[in-house]
């Protein structure tokens, strides 16, 4: 066991009972607390007492993460951590052509080529959260954009059971603050042949403490600044992981009619005008809601009712 983890935040631990839990000597103990310190470890060391553990810093610890799922019973969620990756999606898509299990999540500190719905750019600096998790559930092809919906509501169940902060989804992909600003994307992708859905990878960006580039300043916004202080990612993530845990598991019984009353009370346009774009076309309506197989419906302005299953949304009053 790494010592990070023997540490405690509420009381001090002895050289000696660390190394003992460690299986090290006490002089290595004291060579490893001097590297975390560097590392930006906040841990204070009493002559009597021990160590205790006062902050981490805003790194993503992977063997700290898999202690959190191992103890959350989410042991199944295989964490493959890069510091530095071009996409978390690119790799999770090759990984799952090569046979990657269920539930194996690429997850990184930076990305250089992070993208969106139609290949866009999607700015990925230190301090987000940006992750690729891959599934094999055995659902039909047309049936994947759910599981943008199951990770949409996990990131607004997560983040209002540990944060208290109520957010908002923007069908199909988006989980947005209450005024509006894109804190989260979600992009699934997947392979499949008729009928059959290989696999899929639901790839999660989440503005956390990272900076939001002058461009994006006008539609995004990071959760640290929605609060005004800095957020323990590591509990954020094994949060949302949890939440999708219990969502997706729901989901396989009881299909999207079982999350439907739910999605639709935190989506942020039943009832507003928008204009949706797919195909090349551009339809106006009034939102009525989303229906239990995941299509936007809309009251046109013709007076018709059309469904749509994925497309650019904009709201327009
Ligand atoms: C999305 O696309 O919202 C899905 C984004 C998915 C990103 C994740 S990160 C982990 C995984 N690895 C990847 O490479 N991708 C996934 P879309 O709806 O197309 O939105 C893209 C648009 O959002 C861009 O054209 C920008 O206007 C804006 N944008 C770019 N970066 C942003 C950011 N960090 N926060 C908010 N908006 C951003």
């Amino acid at each position: 066991m790494d010592i990070e983890g023997i540490l405690s935040s509420s009381e001090f631990r002895s050289g000696e009972a660390i190394a003992e839990k460690a299986g090290i000597s006490r002089a290595a103990v004291h060579k490893k607390i001097k590297k975390l310190r560097a590392l930006g470890y906040n841990i204070i060391g009493e002559r009597k007492l021990g160590y205790k553990l006062v902050s981490a810093p805003d790194r993503l610890d992977p063997n700290a993460i898999k202690r959190v799922l191992s103890r959350k019973n989410l042991a199944d969620y295989d964490i493959i951590f890069n510091e530095k990756l071009g996409s978390t999606q690119t790799e999770a898509k090759l990984s799952a052509d090569s046979g990657a299990e269920d539930k194996t999540i690429f997850l990184c500190e930076e990305q250089s080529s992070g993208y969106g719905r139609l290949k866009r750019e999607w700015f990925s600096g230190r301090g987000g959260l940006w992750f690729s998790v891959v599934l094999r559930p055995g659902i039909r092809p047309e049936a994947a954009p759910h599981l943008n919906f199951v990770a949409s509501m996990a990131v607004v169940r997560a983040v209002k059971r540990i944060f208290c902060v109520d957010c908002r989804i923007k069908w199909p992909n988006d989980v947005l603050t209450r005024d509006g600003k894109k804190l989260c994307g979600i992009l699934t992708e997947l392979s499949s042949e008729i009928g059959r859905l290989n696999w899929a990878v639901v790839g999660i960006g989440f503005n956390v403490n990272n900076e939001i580039p002058g461009r994006l300043k006008g539609i995004a916004s990071s959760l640290s600044d929605h609060t005004g202080a800095i957020i323990d990612r590591q509990e954020l993530f094994c949060g949302i992981i949890a939440e999708f845990d219990s969502l997706y598991s729901m989901y396989l019984k009881e299909g999207f009619g079982g999350l439907e009353g739910e999605y639709n009370r935190s989506s942020i346009m039943n009832g507003r005008r928008v204009a949706v774009e797919y195909g090349g076309t551009v339809l106006k309506g009034f939102v009525k809601g989303i229906d239990k197989e995941g299509f936007l419906v809309l009251k046109t302005e013709e007076g018709g009712i059309k469904k749509v299953i994925a497309g650019d949304v904009r709201v327009l009053e």
